[in-house]
């Protein structure tokens, strides 16, 4: 058990290996289906780091007037961003996404740009998966019923539990999992969890029993499981936080979607290059303002 000090808390971190370097493809496979998450090191260079960190720019700070403590969020990121889709040409990073997903012919599945300035409070704690049994509500809801990895991103100045940093809890992906210790799920689809004894409302402080804490470099890919639960700490440093997730799935089966891609979803995949046309094959867009009849 190796001790990991931040601002206010002391964590305990695991003592197994989660750290890979981009080629021990076998180490990162097992390592997110065991532990429900990996790091990957080094799988970006800075060029690809600024590109991107300027598209995020460009798509949600354009006019630079993010306040403190503001989060903004674009969830069609790939139809805009072209640093974004040259990831597809991206060796290493294809060649992780081919072994955790088993096959090369993958579809675009969703993305995400998240912009983060300092003063922000924690993000609680919540799986991205829809364990729903109901039809969808929402076209979340329809995207996040796959058994691929949700989590994919890029911490673009690296993270840390001083700003804004990304935590997992271990072993939270199984299905058997039944949430921390003197914890209960606060609902029937268990999308979050609550101190017992206290209202059923998603937990929002970073002392969770089994927390891992990440710590990352600007290059680094973060990968979580389907069912992984996750929460953010409070953003105490000084310069807005950068991130990027990008999902693939496998293009077969097909993952049908109740919704139509709008006009502007099917410009931009015009402008998608020929040779990359295929990871759009049975790409659903995610439509906002989609409602269907689940609860
Ligand atoms: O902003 C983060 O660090 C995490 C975001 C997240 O969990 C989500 O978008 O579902
Ligand atoms: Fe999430």
């Amino acid at each position: 058990m190796r001790l990991l000090t931040s601002d206010r808390e002391t964590y305990s971190v695991p003592s197994y290996r989660f750290e890979f370097e981009p080629h021990e493809l076998d180490a990162i496979h097992s390592c997110n289906a065991e532990h429900g998450f990996a790091i990957v090191k080094r799988v970006i260079g800075p060029e690809i780091i600024s590109d991107l960190k300027e598209s995020i720019r460009q798509t949600l700070n354009p006019k630079g007037d993010l306040a403190r403590g503001e989060t903004r969020l674009d969830t069609h990121f790939i139809e805009i961003s072209r640093p974004l889709l040259r990831l597809l040409e991206h060796d290493g990073f294809m060649t992780i996404q081919h072994r955790l997903l088993g096959t090369t012919k993958l579809t675009v599945h969703r993305s995400a740009a998240i912009l983060k300035n300092a003063g922000t409070g924690v993000g609680a704690w919540h799986t991205d998966q829809s364990l729903s049994t109901a039809p969808p509500v929402d076209a979340n809801d329809r995207l996040n019923r796959g058994n691929w990895p949700n989590g994919m991103w890029f911490y673009l100045e690296g993270t840390h539990p001083t700003r804004g940093g990304l935590a997992v809890i271990e072993a939270s992906h199984r299905a058997d999992w039944p949430g921390p210790e003197g914890f209960d799920f606060t609902d029937k689809n268990r999308k979050s969890f609550h101190r017992r004894g206290t209202p059923p409302l998603a937990y929002g402080a970073m002392d969770v029993p089994g927390i891992v804490p990440f710590i990352t470099d600007p290059g680094d890919l973060i990968i979580f499981a389907d069912r992984t639960y996750h929460g953010v700490f409070p953003h105490n440093g000084t310069e807005a936080r950068n991130s990027v997730g990008f999902i693939l799935r496998p293009t077969d089966p097909p993952f049908p979607v109740p919704w139509k891609l709008s006009d502007e979803t099917l410009r931009s995949l015009e402008s998608v290059p020929d040779h990359l046309k295929r990871y759009f094959d049975g790409y659903t867009g995610l439509d906002r303002s989609w409602r269907g009849s689940g609860n």
